[in-house]
Parts: C-alpha cells; sequence; structure tokens
C-alpha cells in the first residue's frame, strides 16, 4: 500500500492542498505565502525522504500566523492518513541535527497521544517577517493532527535562523526513522495491539 495522503482544507482563513509521500525522495512543490516556512517544508521533505506538495492561500495581510497553523494542521493530518494502522513502523524516532553553532535535538514517538514539549528560546521575535513564535504553533498542530508525542530541545544556539532551521531537519530525521517499515516488526508495534 503507498503511504500517500492528501488533504484540502478551506476555512474563511485560509484554503489549503497538501499532499505527503511518506516514502518519498525528498522532492517538494511548495507555494505558501510564507517564505521562511516555505525554506523549513522545503528542507523537511529534502532531509526526511518525503514527497511533499502544498498549495495554501491565507490570510497573510492579517499575518502569517493562521497560514502556519493551518498547514501544520494538514501535515499532521496527512501524516496520520499516509501512516495508516501503523503496521511495521518503527514507531520511535530521535535525531540530533547541528547547523552550525545551533544544535536541536527531536524525539518522536507517532504513539496516537498528542503531545508537544518544546524545550529552546529563540532569541529573535522575526526571522525576515516570519514571527518565531508561529514555530510553536506550527508544532503544536502538527503535533496534535498527527496525534504523536513530539519532544523538540534546542541544546544551544545563537542564530534564530540556524535553530530553527536545526529543528525542522532534527524532526525530519527523527520522522524519516519513525515511519521506517522494520520488516523485524509483525504488526503493530504496541502492546496494547494498536496505535
Ligand atoms: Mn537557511
Amino acid at each position: 500500500m503507498e503511504r500517500i495522503a492528501t488533504i484540502d482544507r478551506k476555512t474563511n482563513e485560509t484554503n489549503i492542498q497538501l499532499s505527503l509521500g511518506i516514502d518519498g525522495e525528498g522532492f517538494s512543490e511548495l507555494e505558501t505565502g510564507v517564505p521562511f516556512l516555505t525554506h523549513m517544508l522545503d528542507l523537511f521533505a529534502k532531509h526526511g525522504q518525503f514527497d511533499l506538495k502544498v498549495d495554501a492561500k491565507g490570510d497573510i495581510e492579517v499575518d502569517d500566523h493562521h497560514t502556519t497553523e493551518d498547514i501544520g494542521i494538514c501535515l499532521g493530518q496527512a501524516l496520520r492518513e499516509a501512516l495508516g494502522d501503523k503496521r511495521g513502523i518503527k514507531r520511535y524516532g530521535n535525531a540530533f541535527v547541528p547547523m552550525d553553532e545551533a544544535l536541536a535535538q527531536v524525539v518522536v514517538d507517532l504513539s496516537n497521544r498528542p503531545h508537544l514539549e518544546l524545550r529552546g528560546e529563540f532569541p529573535s521575535q522575526k526571522v525576515g517577517t516570519f514571527d518565531t513564535e508561529l514555530v510553536h504553533e506550527f508544532l503544536w498542530k502538527f503535533a496534535l493532527e498527527a496525534r504523536m508525542n513530539l519532544h523538540v530541545v534546542v541544546h544551544y544556539g545563537k542564530n534564530t535562523h540556524h535553530i530553527i532551521e536545526a529543528i525542522f531537519k532534527a524532526m525530519a530525521r527523527a520522522l524519516d526513522e519513525a515511519t521506517t517499515i522494520d520488516p523485524r516488526v509483525k504488526g503493530i508495534p504496541s502492546s496494547k495491539g494498536m496505535l
């Protein structure tokens, strides 16, 4: 079964079509209207070996909040749907990624128990025109809709662009690991029998 999902979501604030292929080649085609988020999603696809298409039109004349949040929602829904019943997956993933002086770690459990733990500070309130507080918004909605336990730890770093980039790359690598089919895993990797 191909692990691909497409989400079509329209509200008064945003109109988003997003498709995610878990077993991809790092290909992305992104129109978000939020340049820094586009940059992060591009490297998320690349370093997770995911194929990701996003066509989002949002009320960016207000600010980037709704568009960023709603792309997080759609990405989470797509991940959850593409994973299906999670048969044979590794379930857990852990990755450290350095970006120059910054070091981020992401640990993920595709547990069906949504949680975000974000430990880290962003020295700047903005990267370009992007409000860095939206990183939390994006990650939380992504974790919530994917129904995963997402722990993000920024060990250190000075440059906010580097810190956020390290987070997205580490998240990509941790999710690549967690979504990998392990031939040794028979059935659904939970003692409960479901995830
Ligand atoms: Mn960069």
